[in-house]
């Protein structure tokens, strides 16, 4: 596949404002591979009763069904999460030297009983010390407010973390109620529709909420997370488990965080 066009202004433009969204990064074939992969994984998950984590948790539940590091088991998706295309988007917008997969996941809000994915930033989830690493939201199915799109607050990862909050029982907009009233009111979101194979990308401390799945049918995204290579890891209990033996303050590396994109 070859590289993705993009543009210094498209670069400044996700400095700034800490998401992006791009249209048309994957074409059908591709979709519809990533589609026929993730429908296997759900069904191994059925027949080996693979629960994990969080996902036995029924408040969770409804907010997606998440698969995680589907690219160890999964050929087409390990051909589509260590394809350079979408990691080259992420080097050039952090403008990093080289890039390394974090994990991947693929995200299925299920219709009725849906739950919002409340506001929350990526970043005070992940092992790492620093900020940096971004995420990058692929659509395969078209995506639209009453599905569960995506809504970003441009700027907002220039506030810094703010603590984590349970995502599988809050209130939808209780991270933003941890916020001073008056920087409240500055608070703009912007919700993200687009047709499956766009996608969006966000920094690890955007602002970001999904509403739920009004519709009849599943809201399917393949999320991919890297991070510039150079960032180190810190101890922190996550769902993907602690995967290399890291210890604090070591550069994430080796065959389980690989590089996608290099200079
Ligand atoms: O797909 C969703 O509902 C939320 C996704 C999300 O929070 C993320 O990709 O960081």
């Amino acid at each position: 596949m070859e590289n993705y066009p993009i543009t210094d202004d498209q670069i400044r433009f996700y400095q700034d404002n800490g998401y992006i969204q791009l249209h048309n990064v994957i074409a059908q074939p591709e979709i519809d591979e990533l589609r026929d992969a993730i429908a296997g994984a759900v069904e191994d998950r059925r027949k080996y009763n693979m629960n994990e984590g969080p996902r036995v948790d029924p408040g969770y539940a409804k907010v997606f069904l998440q698969m995680v590091n589907l690219w160890e088991h999964y050929p087409a998706i390990r051909k589509y999460v260590l394809n350079p295309r979408i990691g080259e988007i992420a080097r050039k917008l952090t403008r990093a030297r080289n890039v390394r997969l974090w994990h991947d996941h693929a995200l299925i809000k299920y219709p009725q009983d849906s739950k919002a994915t409340a506001w929350h930033q990526d970043w005070v989830y992940w092992p790492m010390q620093k900020p940096g690493a971004l995420s990058c939201w692929m659509a395969l199915d078209e995506v639209t407010v009453q599905n569960g799109c995506m809504s970003f607050i441009p700027g907002s990862h220039k506030l810094g973390p703010l603590d984590p909050v349970d995502l599988g029982n809050t209130t939808d907009d209780g991270l933003l109620q941890l916020f001073p009233a008056d920087k409240r009111a500055t608070l703009a979101p912007v919700a993200m529709p687009m047709k499956a194979g766009s996608c969006t990308f966000h920094d690890g401390l955007m602002f970001h909420y999904a509403g739920p799945n009004v519709t009849d049918a599943p809201r399917r995204a393949m999320v991919t997370i890297f991070m510039p290579a150079g960032t180190t890891y810190k101890k922190l209990e996550h769902l993907v488990g602690d995967r290399g033996n890291l210890t604090p303050g070591e550069e994430f590396h080796g065959p389980l965080f690989p590089l996608v994109s290099k200079e």
